[in-house]
């Protein structure tokens, strides 16, 4: 249940976004020239956990966030719009939007031509690898699936050996599962729900072909999805709503994390509102230079708001980039070496499967993936697919997945001067090694089945889209840039908070190993630097 903290700090953020404002809280917190106790960089999950933290111990926070305050509906009455029908809320500054799905039976009828706007979602390209992220105050937990899956705990060790697992195990997962409110599907509604037939069918058929599927919790609401089919409630998951946000049952950080911090009083959230630059100044404190844009993009105001306390929750590329920035201008030179060093995008590889045409799976599909099937025991492939839907509003006979392998290869990010933007070096090749290990598990899926793979769907005629990816992780991996805790090495009382610290792999969807994680780091943080 929503605490009156959290009512009334969700009450604060939409009344904001009503007024037109793009600050919630404490103006002041967020003013040309303010000196703060802590600064938060960015509003996702590390971000999200860090301000709530340092607000319940008594310390004031300010967050900036470069995208919008997404509460104030447009004029069809809706904050956001769907996958089917999107317009300029859907991406972030574009002239057409850029979905997963680049194409249809090869026709160019997924992307539409969109008016450029400070949209939900965002694509960052990097020549071999594209990078999704979501833009707005929530980070990417307004255009996440929600799928809120504790990693196996031997990998997690063998990825993290510096953190205690038992801590994670016993305390920090099941926290940051409470207070995220995952919830996990009626398995007889999921059994009947005729916007499950996708996932009920491709289950069946990895079952066949001897593999395990598996529930997955998720922060979408199940009970209000139940009442979306009944007919009883507005429709979100069941209206093709989740990329370019859900107007209603996603439990994002809005809502959650960011409705309990704002609740306190002592936290301000200015949107809209882009970090450019770190600086020390000679008694150790931060001063960041932070750009205030409208929605046409244009500067607004460029501000410089000091902080004792600066975390970086800007997500893995916002951070590193942040950082490199910072140590190659000279601003920090003190920042390690291995800054940019470790990223990977978590496996991700998008594949999908031609079915027979007497196997439908459905014109109805929910956008929220429930079920995974896990070969991660394969030792030669490890492989976490997750059943993906495909809510075209007809029927395609395809079955859809997102692919999270065991895929060992690591990027890295430099600093380009020029351009005065990180630069992701990553390969194909490093793609490839990836691919072939959700190849075999599809490849047996279909011998089974005697099926094929949809060649319509990524552009190129591709069978496997493994050219972007929804979950980058690293650039300033723990216990290598930082401490074990996030304190970045070279500075004091200056740390990582998010994606940026997790290795390049996490072996399941990334939100709660996230959110695990800032909880232990910042308990460890506050209890030794700040009180
Ligand atoms: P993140 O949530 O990315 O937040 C960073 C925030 O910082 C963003 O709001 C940025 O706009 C902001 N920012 C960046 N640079 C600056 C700057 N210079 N100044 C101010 N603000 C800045 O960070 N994960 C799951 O576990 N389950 C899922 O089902 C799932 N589905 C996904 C589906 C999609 C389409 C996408 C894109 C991602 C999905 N993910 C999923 C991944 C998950 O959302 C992602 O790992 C987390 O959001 C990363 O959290 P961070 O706290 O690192």
């Amino acid at each position: 249940m929503a605490t009156r903290r959290q009512l009334l700090g969700y009450a604060s953020l939409t009344a904001a976004a009503a007024a037109g404002l793009t600050t919630v809280g404490p103006r002041a917190a967020a003013a040309d020239g303010a000196v703060v106790p802590a600064l938060v960089i960015g509003t996702g999950y590390g971000a999200a956990v860090s301000a709530l933290r340092l607000a319940e111990a008594g310390v004031p926070v300010t967050m900036l966030e470069m995208g919008r305050l997404w509460s104030e509906p447009g004029e069809d009455g809706k904050v956001f719009c769907s996958i089917t029908a999107p317009d300029k809320r859907s991406m972030w500054f574009r002239d057409r939007t850029e979905a997963p799905l680049a194409s249809f039976l090869w026709l160019d009828v997924v992307n539409r031509d969109i008016e450029p706007y400070p949209g939900v979602l965002d694509r960052i390209d990097h020549g071999d690898m594209s990078v999704y992220v979501g833009r707005g105050v929530g980070g990417g937990s307004l255009v996440n699936g929600g799928m809120a899956v504790v990693p196996r705990r031997d990998y997690f060790a063998e990825v993290l050996p510096g953190v205690d697992a038992d801590a994670m195990y016993d305390r920090y997962f099941p926290l940051a599962q409470t207070e995220l409110r995952a919830n996990t599907i009626d398995p007889d509604y999921y059994a009947e729900s005729e916007f499950y037939r996708f996932s009920r069918q491709a289950a069946a058929q990895a079952e066949e072909a001897g593999f395990t599927t598996v529930f997955v919790p998720g922060v979408y609401d199940f009970e209000y999805m139940r009442r979306e089919e009944a007919g009883d409630e507005t429709p979100s998951a069941l209206a093709s709503e989740v990329i370019y946000g859900n107007n209603h049952g996603k439990m994002s950080l809005p809502k959650t994390y960011l409705a309990k911090a704002l609740g306190t009083g002592l936290v301000t959230i200015a949107a809209r509102h882009e970090v450019r630059r770190i600086e020390q100044d000679a008694d150790g404190n931060y001063t960041v230079t932070v750009e205030h844009r409208d929605d046409a993009n244009e500067l607004v105001e460029t501000k410089r708001i000091t902080a004792r306390h600066l975390f970086l929750g800007a997500g893995s590329l916002g951070t590193t980039e942040l950082l490199l920035r910072a140590r190659d201008t000279g601003d920090l030179p003190a920042l390690d070496d291995a800054i940019g060093q470790g990223w990977g995008p978590n496996g991700n590889v998008m594949t999908a499967r031609a079915n027979h045409a007497w196997e439908p799976t459905g014109c109805k599909q929910s956008t929220i993936p429930v079920m995974g099937i896990d070969d991660w025991d394969n030792a030669a492939a490890r492989v976490f697919a997750e059943i993906a839907p495909m809510p075209a509003g007809l029927e395609t006979f395809v079955s859809l997945y997102l692919a999270i392998t065991d895929n060992p290869e690591r990027g890295h990010l430099t600093y380009d001067a020029a351009a005065d933007r990180a630069l992701l070096h990553w390969t194909a090749a490093q793609s490839a090694t990836g691919t072939a290990k959700a190849k075999s598990l599809f490849d047996a899926i279909n011998r089974v089945h005697g099926t094929t793979y949809r060649r319509d769907l990524f552009g190129g005629n591709r069978a496997f889209a493994d050219d972007f990816c929804y979950h980058p992780l690293g650039g300033a991996v723990l216990g290598e840039v930082t401490d074990e805790y996030g304190r970045l090495n070279g500075y004091e009382r200056l740390y990582v908070t998010d994606s940026a610290l997790i290795p390049g792999s996490i072996g399941v969807n990334p939100l709660v190993t996230i959110t695990a994680l800032a909880e232990r780091n910042l308990e460890a943080i506050i209890a030794a630097d700040l009180v």
